[in-house]
C-alpha cells in the first residue's frame, strides 16, 4: 500500500483531498473563507421604557450578594444570546442600591460607565473616588484597580460599555480579584486583602486637574494608567463646550461632535476604546457615513432616529443603540425645537493604532469621500 506522500497526485480534485488530509488547503478553492468581514451583529435599539422595569424588577427580586452585579447585558440579535452588543463591546444598564457596593477588581478589557439615573453612584480607579452625576463619564484602563457604589438615597443606573468582546477575541481577557492595602492604622506594616480601596486622591480629582483643556498642572504627575490619567469626564464641562460650538457648521456626518481625550496625548481616552458626545441642533439630519469601528450610543437628551443601511432605528431618552462596523448610518434629530444629544463608545481607538481604522462618507450629491 502506498502511503499518502507516495502516491502521486494527477488531478486538482485529488490535490485537494490530499491537501485536506495534511491540515492545509489550496488558496484558490479557499478565498471566500476570509475575504471581508466576518462580523454578524446587527443594528438594534435597546429600549429604556423596556429595560428600566426589568432592572426595577431584579431590584425587588434578587439581593447583590446573589448578582454580583445588578446588570442587564445587551444581546445582540445578530449573536444568538450571546451578550455582546455589538462585535468588539459589551454594553449594560446596571442598577445599583443606596448603600451596595461591587468589590475591587481589575481586568484587561477597557471599561467604562456612563451615568443614566441617580445621584450619588461611584467609581473607585487607583484611589480616586469619582462620583458621577447624570451624563458624567468614568473610565477605567486596563490593570486598573476599581470598585463602585451607590452613596445616594435612591436607585443609580448606568450604562457600562466594555472591549471584553475584542479582549475575548484576542485572547487576552484577564480578570483579578485579590486587593491589598497597608493598613495604616494598624502596627504591622503587612498589606491586607480589601474589598474596597481607600481615597488616596481628592474628590473630583481628575476634573480639577484636568477639567480645562489648554491648562494642566506641571507639579503631578501625568503617569497613572495605561491610558488617560483622567478618569471621570463631568457632563457639565462637556456641555459648555458643546454650547460653545454650537453655532459652528459642524461636521455634516455627525453634527457638533468633540472627543474625549487623554489630555497628556490628545488621543483617546483609553488605548482601545473612542468616547464621543455629539449635539444634533433641532431639525439636523446628517449624512451617511460608515467605518470599520462598531458603536454603542446612549441617548442624553431629545428624540430622532438613526438610519442603518436603509432602515430607521427610532430613538428617545437612555435608549441605547447598536452600530455594527462598515454599516453606513446617519443621525438625525426629529424635532424642529429640541437638541438632541448623542453619547457613543466604539473600538476606533484600537483600530487606529493598528492602522485598520477607516471612515467613509456620502457627500451631498451622494458621492462617496474616504474621511479618515
Ligand atoms: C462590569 O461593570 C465590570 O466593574 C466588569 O469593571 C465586567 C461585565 C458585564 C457587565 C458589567 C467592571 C462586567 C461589568
Amino acid at each position: 500500500m502506498e502511503t499518502l506522500e507516495q502516491m502521486e497526485i494527477t488531478s486538482l480534485d485529488e490535490l485537494i483531498t490530499s491537501a485536506r488530509a495534511t491540515c492545509s488547503v489550496p488558496y484558490w478553492t479557499s478565498r471566500g473563507d476570509w475575504q471581508g468581514s466576518d462580523t454578524t451583529d446587527v443594528p438594534h435599539v435597546w429600549r429604556w421604557a423596556q429595560l428600566r422595569p426589568q432592572l426595577a424588577a431584579a431590584a425587588r427580586l434578587l439581593p447583590m450578594e446573589e448578582a454580583e452585579r445588578r446588570a442587564l447585558l445587551f444581546c445582540n440579535p445578530g449573536y444568538g444570546g450571546k451578550p455582546f452588543a455589538t462585535s468588539s463591546l459589551l454594553g449594560a444598564y446596571q442598577l445599583t442600591k443606596p448603600g451596595e457596593n461591587c468589590p475591587v477588581h481589575r481586568h484587561t478589557p477597557s471599561a467604562s460607565r456612563f451615568l443614566l439615573e441617580g445621584e450619588g453612584g461611584w467609581t473607585t480607579v487607583e484611589g480616586e473616588k469619582c462620583v458621577l452625576s447624570r451624563g458624567d463619564v468614568v473610565v477605567t484602563p486596563p490593570g486598573a484597580w476599581h470598585d463602585h457604589g451607590n452613596d445616594g438615597s435612591s436607585d443609580i443606573v448606568w450604562m457600562d460599555v466594555l472591549d471584553l468582546p475584542l479582549a475575548l477575541r484576542l485572547k487576552c481577557n484577564f480578570f483579578e480579584t485579590e486587593y491589598f492595602e497597608v493598613d495604616t492604622a494598624s502596627e504591622s506594616k503587612a498589606p491586607v486583602s480589601c474589598l474596597s480601596q481607600s481615597e488616596r486622591v481628592v474628590r473630583d480629582y481628575s476634573p480639577t486637574v484636568y477639567g480645562t483643556g489648554g491648562v494642566m498642572p506641571r507639579f503631578v504627575t501625568h503617569d497613572r494608567s495605561t491610558g488617560s490619567p483622567q478618569f471621570l469626564y463631568k457632563w457639565k464641562d462637556t456641555k459648555v463646550r458643546l454650547n460653545a460650538l454650537r453655532d459652528f457648521e459642524g461636521s455634516p456626518h455627525d453634527g457638533i461632535i468633540v472627543e474625549y481625550i487623554n489630555p497628556v496625548t490628545g488621543e483617546s481616552a483609553m488605548q482601545t476604546l473612542s468616547f464621543h458626545m455629539q449635539l444634533l441642533r433641532p431639525g439636523e439630519g446628517c449624512l451617511l457615513h460608515r467605518s470599520t469601528a462598531s458603536a454603542l450610543y446612549s441617548v442624553v437628551e431629545g428624540s430622532g432616529y438613526t438610519e442603518v443601511e436603509g432602515k430607521r432605528y427610532e430613538w428617545g431618552e437612555n435608549d441605547s443603540i447598536a452600530v455594527p462596523a462598515w454599516a453606513w448610518h446617519a443621525h438625525v434629530n426629529t424635532s424642529a425645537n429640541r437638541d438632541a444629544v448623542l453619547y457613543s463608545v466604539s473600538e476606533s481607538a484600537a483600530l487606529r493604532k493598528l492602522g485598520l481604522y477607516r471612515r467613509e462618507g456620502r457627500q451631498l450629491d451622494g458621492s462617496i469621500v474616504r474621511l479618515d
